[in-house]
């Protein structure tokens, strides 16, 4: 099971100090004293409670929640007493009463009790341990991908979770493929995907193996969202079969060829990415097994392709490119495009009933994953794969059965 804590992340672009807070803390538990969080007052840009330093409330043995002593800088002796994980609030509109400590819109421990600042789409919390404001996690459907909020514990600045990828939509089985013009000529750049809808990834395959890749260290979990958070996309046109994989990965690794594992030698199957599942004569149902129309391709965060188990990707089938986003090494995007020929598993242009040419209405069989792998808790420079998200769970031997992948319809050609 993995959880990210902050000292798990491998970037920490913007971390601000309080180990102050968080080492004094217990400490104050033990000497059974309820000091009003003064360890806040060394953080810089904390201002006005400087000369609180060492002030207290209530009596060192009293339980620490007493308001009989002194109550603090504010001199608000004599004030009430707070319950349990409360605090008597110093200064401004709130001082001399008593407020919660565990509540982001009082601060959290803060004593003078100003809300957190909650930049733009993220959700604050207060830290278990310190009682700081801390940035939990973004909003759905955006992320941190520049680094300025997301490990932000005590002061948090920042434009907080700025990207947006885009309008989630949900499809139970069926995913509806936006006729459009795509490029990857413009080197990864969004722009032409405008309005299509993102689908997010955020099922795991129960107990599901592959061969053609290490285990995964967490297979039946989902990450938290500052672990891994991913979408994709998906358009058509008559020459292509388009995607558009995005993601929030706290630790990219795109050196697949370092793991010592044999399946490992292209470097693709372990590295950060995405994996696309087609079957593109849609018979799954009577022919489960993988046959030529049955597609499944790694399109790694680097922008390298890797099909396993079967024939080498020919030149054209699918080109991918891998583009970072946001400049913090937190964020990557891979845009991909299939020829409609290999899809049908079909030469020289030769139709085929209801798969080739494209056509709006026509269906195929579909699925999409994304791939993470993370430094080992205990070897930060040894990557594992931990865990693989579907769109939909394609179910157990998904490597060998193709029966468990959902489906595409192509709609809006002219
Ligand atoms: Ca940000
Ligand atoms: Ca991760
Ligand atoms: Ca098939
Ligand atoms: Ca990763």
């Amino acid at each position: 099971m993995r959880i990210a804590s902050p000292s798990k992340l491998r970037r920490r672009p913007r971390v601000r100090s309080t180990l102050g807070a968080r080492a004094v803390w217990p400490i104050l538990l033990v000497l059974g004293c309820f000091f009003e969080l003064e360890p806040l007052a060394e953080l810089p840009g904390v201002g006005g409670v400087g000369g609180a330093a060492g002030s207290f409330s209530g009596a060192a043995g009293d339980g620490g929640l007493g308001g009989g002593g002194k109550a603090g800088a504010g001199g608000t002796s004599g004030g009430p007493e707070c319950g349990p994980d409360q605090k008597l609030c110093q200064g401004g509109e709130l001082a001399g009463q008593c407020r919660s400590n565990t509540a982001v819109e009082f601060g959290c421990g803060d004593s003078l009790c100003r809300p957190c600042n909650v930049p733009a789409n993220t959700i604050v919390g207060c830290n278990v341990d310190s009682r700081s404001c801390e940035v939990q996690r973004c909003a759905p459907g955006f992320a941190d991908c520049d680094g300025d909020v997301i490990n932000d514990v005590g002061e948090i600045a920042g434009n907080g979770c700025e990207y947006s990828f885009g309008t989630i939509q949900v499809a139970a089985t069926t995913i509806d493929v936006p006729f459009a013009s795509i490029t990857l000529e413009d080197g990864g750049e969004r722009g032409d995907w405008g309005a299509i809808p993102a689908y997010a990834l955020k099922a795991p395959c129960q107990d599901c193996l592959d061969s053609s890749l290490p285990e995964a260290t967490a297979p039946n979990s989902i990450p938290v969202p500052r672990d891994l958070d991913a979408y994709f996309r998906v358009a058509w046109d008559r020459d292509f079969f388009y995607v558009l994989g995005e993601a929030f990965d706290n630790s990219l690794f795109e050196n697949g060829q370092s793991v010592q594992d044999g399946r490992c030698q292209t470097g693709a199957p372990c590295e950060d990415g995405f994996t696309v599942f087609l079957d593109g004569r849609n018979d799954r149902q009577t022919q489960p097994s993988f046959r030529s129309d049955d597609i499944r391709v790694f399109l790694a965060a680097s922008g390298k392709t890797f099909r396993p188990e079967q024939a080498p990707l020919g030149t054209g089938e699918v080109t991918s490119l891998g583009v970072p986003i946001g400049g913090a090494e937190l964020c990557y995007r891979v845009e991909a495009k299939f020829d409609w020929q290999f899809i049908a598993a079909t030469q020289g242009a030769q139709p085929v009933d209801a798969i080739f040419p494209p056509e709006n209405g026509q269906q195929y069989g579909f699925d999409f994953s994304v791939n993470d792998w993370d430094p080992v808790v205990s070897s930060p420079d040894v990557f594992e794969r931990q865990s693989q998200l579907f769109w939909l769970s394609p179910g157990t031997n998904y490597n060998h059965n193709t029966s468990g992948f959902g489906a595409m319809k192509l709609v809006g050609a002219p």
